[in-house]
């Protein structure tokens, strides 16, 4: 396949409601999506940075500077390109993962398409449908963080997790935990407490907790370690596995005993199956976290979390959780879980007219630059 252009195209959408974690609130989402056009099939890719960097070094600007810059020139120039050699030809680019798991991905739905094949299958995928969880922001009480929660609960959700950060923790896990005792429960921090607070954060093994996402900062792998020995709620690292060689150090040194891949964070579908079979070889649980993503990125979410080693409800709700219109199909609930699409590539149809009302800008790279 050669890849022959790419457009970049944002979108701004409005969430349903304000997301607000330890690393700020979120009321719009400025999106980034892109189409591969090759000389065969076009694929579509979505690139979920932030508008701003406070969640992740990435941000939405500058995923469109370096893709214009130095990520595409790059595949422009290679005479022949394979979804699977995208990271190999990026490679000389540090970091950028974000970026280049948009680009992978739409090379890679462009090749799936091509071939008739669904990205589930592609992956590896043993199942149809795979449980929803949903996210739950900080809230300004806990009678309103419960209103929410019995909200979902009540849609179906198979398992909740609930945002934490110091101030707002022992007491709202508690008192959901006391609403809903059989619930599937588990708490994020986002990095936000320090290796000095594991004498408190173990008051939250009362509750029984499916996990502790994220407790210390990224870089601190030791102090995970040392923090999952003195408590009894098991550790999970989101933003400190951003490869399957970071996964395989971070459960060997015990850093963690569950894994949160999220596509994006990894640099893309092939690295985060990487991070799975790593996890599945260390019978470590993993599952699919999530960027707030549209369709697009729901189905490619929904398709990974269909593989053998996500035996936990991921971070992957129905399109109503965050938009109200969405620019695919909708994902709905059934029954507490999402349908793995099953058409070529994705496998979602893009909305032409619900994408252009929220087109911010719009602009066709090619090889020339322009
Ligand atoms: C997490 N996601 O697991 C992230 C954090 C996060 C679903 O909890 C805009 C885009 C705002 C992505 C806020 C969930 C976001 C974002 C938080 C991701 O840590
Ligand atoms: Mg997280």
């Amino acid at each position: 396949m050669r890849l022959e252009a790419v457009e970049l195209r944002r979108v701004r959408m409005p969430l349903v409601a304000p997301f607000r974690t330890s690393a700020g609130t979120e009321t719009t989402r400025d999106i980034l999506l892109l189409r591969a056009i090759t000389d065969e099939c076009d694929g579509r890719g979505e690139c979920c940075a932030q508008r701003e960097p406070l969640y992740m070094s990435e941000y939405v600007d500058a995923c469109e500077h370096v893709l214009r810059h130095h990520l595409l020139p790059r595949l422009f120039a290679a005479p022949s390109l394979t979804a699977a050699a995208v990271a190999e030809v990026l490679r000389p680019v540090r970091g950028h993962r974000m970026a280049k798991a948009a680009i992978e991905m739409a090379v890679l739905d462009a090749e799936l398409r091509a071939a008739r094949e669904p990205l589930a299958r592609h992956l590896g995928a043993v199942r149809e449908t795979v449980d929803a969880g949903v996210s739950v922001g900080l809230h300004e009480s806990v009678p309103a963080l419960l209103d929410a929660v019995a909200g979902y609960v009540a849609e179906g959700y198979r398992r909740v997790k609930l945002k934490i950060a110091p101030g707002w923790d022992v007491e709202p896990v508690r008192a959901v935990r006391e609403r809903f005792p059989e619930l599937l429960l588990q708490v994020d921090a986002n990095a936000a407490y320090t290796l000095a607070d594991a004498r408190h954060l173990a008051r939250l093994d009362a509750f029984d907790l499916l996990l502790i996402e994220q407790p210390l900062p990224e870089e601190e792998l030791r102090a995970h370690a040392a923090l999952a020995a003195r408590l009894a709620t098991p550790v999970c690292l989101d933003e400190s596995i951003v490869s399957a060689q970071t996964a395989a150090d971070a459960i060997a040194m015990g850093a963690c005993s569950v894994v949160n891949v999220k596509p994006s964070r990894v640099g893309g579908y092939l690295e985060a199956r990487r991070v799975h079979d790593v996890c599945l070889a260390n019978g470590v649980p993993v599952w699919c976290g999530g960027m707030l993503e549209t369709g697009l990125g729901r189905a490619g979410n929904v398709a990974l979390a269909a593989l053998p080693g996500f035996t936990l409800p991921g971070d992957i709700s129905a399109s109503g959780r965050y938009y109200r219109r969405d620019i695919t199909e909708p994902f709905l609930l059934h029954e507490g879980g999402l349908r793995v699409p099953t058409g070529p590539g994705l496998g979602v149809q893009l909305d032409d007219e619900a994408i252009r009302e929220v087109t911010t800008s719009a602009v066709i790279v090619d090889r020339r630059g322009e």
